[in-house]
């Protein structure tokens, strides 16, 4: 136990601070934009438990945890609109406190399952008693209706123990397509209501010009 806790330890740092430093991004937006991509983030550590199993089914021996486990330290970004997760993205390919490794678009190439997300595995350093550490850290980035669709999902296959009878998994896969077309409307709504608002603007100011 002890050992794990040594183990774990650089990873509760790593979610920690990474969570205060992507809040801090949500809140530079929100006084600096009159709309921020990120709604609200999330982080966990990976129970040991999940540790284990996941080791177990993708054959990584566990020496070699902190090379080959890449979500240990997990954190969670929630947007608004699609495109929002662009915005995000390229704020985090900006940034020189972490580097990134691999970036995976399960938005343009969804799973079989149906899951969308986009995930960003970075290399990020943590100081400790013992010098700098480096460690590897996922971030998913998704709509709030990805988010859903994924929590359920992820609960559901919980109980299922990963083994969903066929027609489900057809249900399922529809369920993600319908959270998907929500994603899609909203946009469009979105963007017709800009739209509506920048025609107001406009037509406000050539009144007011026409009054001079
Ligand atoms: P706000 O803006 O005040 O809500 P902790 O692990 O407790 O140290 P944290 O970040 O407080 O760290 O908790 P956690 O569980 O990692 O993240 C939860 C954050 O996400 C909280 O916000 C929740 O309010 C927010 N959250 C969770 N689910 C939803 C949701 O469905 N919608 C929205 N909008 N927010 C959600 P904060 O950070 O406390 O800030
Ligand atoms: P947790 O903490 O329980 O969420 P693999 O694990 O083999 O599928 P890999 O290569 O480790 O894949 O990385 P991938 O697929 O980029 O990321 C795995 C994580 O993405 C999962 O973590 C989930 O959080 C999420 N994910 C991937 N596919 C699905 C899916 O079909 N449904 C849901 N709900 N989430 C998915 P874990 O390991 O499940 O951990």
């Amino acid at each position: 136990m002890k050992h794990w806790d040594q183990f774990l330890e650089p990873y509760k740092h790593a979610v920690e601070e990474l969570k205060v430093k992507l809040k801090g991004i949500r809140s530079q937006y929100e006084l600096h934009s009159d709309h921020s991509p990120i709604e609200f983030v999330t982080g966990r550590v990976k129970p040991i438990a999940s540790i284990l199993d996941k080791a177990h089914q993708k054959g990584i021996s566990l020496d070699k945890l902190d090379s080959e486990m890449q979500d240990i330290a997990g954190l969670r970004i929630m947007c608004q609109f699609v495109d929002d997760i662009k915005t995000v993205v390229e704020q985090l390919r900006s940034r020189n406190d972490f580097e990134i490794v691999e970036e995976r678009d399960y938005i343009s190439h969804k799973k079989a399952s149906g899951y969308r997300s986009y995930h960003v595995v970075i290399r990020y350093p943590v100081q400790t008693i013992r010098g700098e550490r480096m460690i590897l850290a996922e971030i998913q980035i998704r709509t709030l209706a990805m988010n859903f669709w994924a929590t359920v999902e992820h609960s559901l296959n919980y109980k299922y123990k990963g083994l969903f009878p066929e027609d489900i998994k057809i249900r399922l896969q529809r369920a993600a397509e319908a959270a998907f077309r929500l994603d899609e409307e909203m946009s469009t709504i979105r963007g017709e209501i800009q739209d509506a608002q920048a025609f107001f603007t406009r037509k406000k100011e050539m009144q007011q010009d026409g009054k001079k």
